[in-house]
Order: C-alpha cells, then structure tokens, then sequence
C-alpha cells in the first residue's frame, strides 16, 4: 500500500480546519509528519487520526487477497480488496483508491469499471467513520503486477 498526495497539496478549508485543532505541531502540511508515526497528516485526516499522536498505525488501510465464490454484490473471481478508514470530514476532498501494473501509471480504481466493485458502509469503523471495500479483480494484473494506493486528490484552485 502506497500512500500518496498528488503533487499540489491539498488546500481544501476542510483540512485547514482540522489542521488548525492541533497548534502546537512543527509542520501543519498535508505531507508533514508531526508524530513521527510515518503518515503523513494528510492521511490521518482521512483515517480520522490524530496528527500529534502515533495512533495511525493500527487503522492503515489493509490489502488482501480474497475469493468470491458465491454470486452477490461482488461477483465470484479473485480480488485484490483494499479496506480503509474515511473520515466524514475528508469526503469533500474526495479521497480514493488508486490501482497500477507498474508503479508509474496510475488510474482511479472506478467502482463499475474494469470489473472494480466499491462497497461502502456508513459508520463502519464508528461515528463520522466509514468502512469502504474496493475489490480490484486480479485479472487486471499485469505479469502478476497489481499495486493500490489511497490518494488525496488536491483540492487546490
Ligand atoms: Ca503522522
């Protein structure tokens, strides 16, 4: 799992706010990290972490292979699911999973294309916590490559 913000950091007055809760930590950006904890603020505001406390290593998004064998809402194959956390207050940014063969090109992994099922659970992980499954089918491999990454698009105008 590869976390990642795109080149402009994200500006958006969400982020600001919340930032602006914690006034005693050295580097307020979305790629700081005030805690030591190896994520990024950016990301802790999406996980509903806390920037000033290394509590974002249990709650990181988690890979696993999985397969379907009964017909549902996730068709029967072989995934790559991606489970993460997301925060009510980072929906306005719009945070998502991004998939790749080869660590260079990126694409967003679209529930409803190339066979990607998105699952969302309101509260899933608490109060203002989603739960989002995203089910990345291994046929999109390519020579047994499948890489996510959650991204938190820039916002900036
Ligand atoms: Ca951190």
């Amino acid at each position: 799992m590869v976390m990642v913000f795109s080149a402009k950091e994200a500006r958006a007055s969400a982020y600001d706010d919340w930032i602006a809760g914690y006034p005693g930590i050295v580097d307020p950006s979305p790629r700081g990290d005030a805690d030591d904890d190896g994520i990024p603020n950016g990301i802790e505001f999406v996980l509903g972490t806390r920037p000033d406390s290394p509590d974002a290593r249990t709650v990181l998004p988690e890979m696993a292979l999985v397969r379907i064998t009964t017909p549902g809402v996730v068709p029967p194959g072989d995934y790559l699911k991606v489970t993460w956390r997301r925060a009510d207050r980072a929906n306005e940014l719009d945070p998502s999973v991004e998939i790749s063969t080869n660590l260079m090109d990126w694409r967003a992994a679209a529930g409803g294309t190339e066979g990607i099922v998105i699952r969302e659970f309101a509260e899933g992980y608490g109060p203002f916590l989603d739960r989002v499954e995203v089910y990345i089918p291994m046929a999109l491999a390519v020579n047994g490559r499948l890489l996510a990454r959650l991204k938190l698009p820039s916002t900036q105008a």
